[in-house]
């Protein structure tokens, strides 16, 4: 993933005077080598997550080479050494036994050689049979960003943490073709098995507006050579970034090795969309002997594709777990603030919580869980049942912490008869323009319902999370919304009104939701995982133990909040 000029100019001119290595050198292009940042001296506590993936301090972006090995999980991630916004790019390595606590080790790549000199960017781990693991990166070679594929193995596979990891001479084993932009050739996969003994890798590109996930097949996993077509594309959507592309069951809730094929498997592809920042996926049917994915045709192949999340959430890559038979999804939430909070507070971004990803029974789209290990750190806990909520309701949940919580909620209702007419002139409109219009504080029949979290008694602050049924030419349409608008009394920060659709049956008129929240972070999942929505957001009272948690309805039609089970979140050991 490579970040825009855009983002550095932001900083404003003193900041930059102040970047300790700023020697004055006007980065060309989209390199940034001279805008080093300031190191953290201080790092700010008040916003920093609980139980999410974060280092002690500094800028991190997308997860890098998620895998098993041995008992261990390993998590790379994009990592700048030396300050809270982007530039000198390592790959920063931490290990776990269970996905949510975390022991920091030494970077793993870094640049050196002259195949990687400008930046080890994105990639994926393969385990070779013989349980050898392999990471495929992508190197910067010139000041022009010129990206080839590298690999790097462990130095002692008796290491239990496999701290060290060695770039071999006969690097980079991939170099863009001619008629290739060179520029837009990176973060190859996981690698998967052909039946024809072949690996083969996908990497991210672009000719002209047309996204590309390049194929690339090998024997030997050294010498690899371009397939004659990619195995898809799709015009108008820009560059594809940090493609996924693996198989998922179409029946049980076992993930599946990335190598998996057959009549019992579809395959999702996943593309990151560097024009838009935000990511979608297909399913669809892959042809092994063709080498061609085909998206089903009810996966929108384009910016209104379907969404892993609906919020801050991007670069995403997905892992096979073997010693659970389930396959885990990372994304990389950034932070909604500016670049000079960023280097005051000392850090920015975190790890979203690892999800479960299976195939939805109705095969349209995919189910997405927090991984079952987060709940060891559920600590005091109530439940309420059978609440009534009438119109313009607001019920406290006390007795948890609720900057720290993790909140599980199922409500229901006994009519859709005052569902709100869908507006027809929305029909142009994605979801979050819809709940820009349609906020909690907007009234409605059927809905606005849900959890008000990070609030301050008065409702000054408050992040809602909720649901809004429309009726539609005889079918009913679900939003969901995430809303940051009132989140934050300084209003200069990026506040959007977060929203996805929801494709769920309402037959048994019933919705749940569960949110994680976590000082700066709401991550939640609409109807099992249907519709998943992660904001950032930056209480200036609702912080800590002044924060709040309700339920809440302002629709006419009362809800009933069958079960709410809300815990206090202990705090993970995390790096
Ligand atoms: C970078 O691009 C410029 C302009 O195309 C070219 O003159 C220069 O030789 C290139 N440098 C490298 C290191 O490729
Ligand atoms: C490899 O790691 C094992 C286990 O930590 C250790 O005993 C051994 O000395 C290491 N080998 C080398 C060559 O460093
Ligand atoms: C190549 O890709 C880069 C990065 O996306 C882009 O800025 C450039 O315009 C592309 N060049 C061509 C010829 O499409
Ligand atoms: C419900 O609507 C009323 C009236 O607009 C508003 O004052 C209140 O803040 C809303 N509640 C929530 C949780 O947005
Ligand atoms: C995260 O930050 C916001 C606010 O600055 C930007 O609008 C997003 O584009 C950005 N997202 C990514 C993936 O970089």
């Amino acid at each position: 993933m490579e970040l825009h000029n855009k983002f550095l100019w932001a900083l404003p001119v003193f900041m930059l005077s102040f970047l300790i290595s700023y020697n004055g050198v006007e980065a060309s292009h989209n390199v940034y080598l001279h805008y080093q940042s300031l190191s953290a001296i201080k790092v700010e506590q008040v916003h920093r997550t609980g139980y999410h993936f974060q280092p002690k301090k500094h800028w991190i972006n997308d997860p890098n080479g998620p895998m098993y090995y041995n008992g261990v999980y390993h998590l790379f991630y994009q990592y700048n050494p030396k300050g809270a916004v982007w530039g000198n790019i390592v790959w920063a390595h931490s290990v776990s036994t269970d996905l949510i606590n975390w022991t920091p080790l030494e970077p793993a790549i870094f640049p050196s050689k002259p195949f990687d000199k400008y930046g080890c960017w994105s990639g994926s781990a393969t385990v070779l049979p013989g349980n050898k693991p392999v990471i495929l990166y992508t190197g910067i070679v010139d000041k022009n960003n010129t990206q080839v594929q590298n690999y790097a193995v462990p130095a002692n596979l008796s290491d239990p943490y496999l701290r060290k990891w060695v770039k071999p001479d006969n690097n980079p084993l991939i170099v863009s073709e001619a008629g290739v932009n060179k520029t837009a050739f990176r973060d190859p996969t996981t690698a998967w098995l052909g039946r024809d003994g072949e690996w083969r890798i996908l990497m991210g590109g672009r000719r002209k507006d047309t996204g590309i996930a390049f194929l690339y097949k090998s024997r030997d996993f050294m010498k690899w050579k371009k397939a004659a077509n990619p195995i898809h594309q799709s015009a108008g959507t820009g560059n594809w970034e940090c493609p996924d592309f693996y198989p998922v069951a179409k029946s049980g809730t076992n993930g599946l090795d990335t190598s998996v094929l057959g009549q019992n498997v579809k395959h999702a592809l996943k593309v990151s969309l560097d024009a838009t920042r935000f990511e979608y996926y297909t399913l669809g049917k892959y042809y092994p002997a063709e080498d061609r994915y085909v998206p089903d045709n009810t996966s929108p192949d384009n910016w209104k594709g379907l969404r892993y999340d609906y919020g801050n959430f991007y670069a995403s890559k997905s892992f096979f777990d073997p010693s659970k038979n389930r396959r885990v999804l990372w994304g990389w939430a950034n932070e909604s603030d500016a670049a000079k909070d960023d280097i005051k507070k000392g850090w920015a971004g975190i790890q979203l919580i690892p999800r479960t990803i299976t195939l939805d029974p109705i095969g349209k789209q995919l189910l997405q869980w927090p991984v079952k290990e987060l709940d060891t750190l559920r600590g005091a806990h109530v439940r309420l049942s059978n609440q009534l909520l009438k119109k313009g309701d607001l019920v406290g949940v006390t007795g948890i912490t609720p900057a720290q919580a993790d909140v599980e909620v199922t409500f229901s209702f006994r009519s859709l008869d005052l569902a709100e007419p869908f507006d027809p002139k929305w029909k142009k409109l994605d979801a979050q323009d819809v709940c820009s219009k349609r906020g909690s504080f907007v009234q409605g029949g059927l809905g606005p319902f849900g959890l008000v979290t990070l609030a301050t008694e008065d409702l000054q602050e408050y992040t809602p999370v909720f649901f809004r049924i429309f009726k539609d030419a005889g079918k009913h349409v679900v939003l969901m919304c995430s809303d940051a608008t009132r989140s934050s009394l300084k209003k200069e920060l990026y506040r959007p009104s977060f929203a996805g659709f929801v494709d769920v049956d309402l037959t048994d008129k019933k919705l749940s939701l569960r949110s994680l929240i976590d000082h700066s972070v709401v991550e939640s999942f609409g109807a099992g995982g249907k519709t998943c929505i992660s904001s950032r957001v930056y209480p200036t009272k609702a912080v800590s133990d002044k924060a709040h948690l309700y339920a809440f309805n302002n629709g006419t039609e009362a809800i009933t909040v069958e079960t709410l089970d809300a815990w206090s979140m202990k705090t993970a050991k995390v790096n």
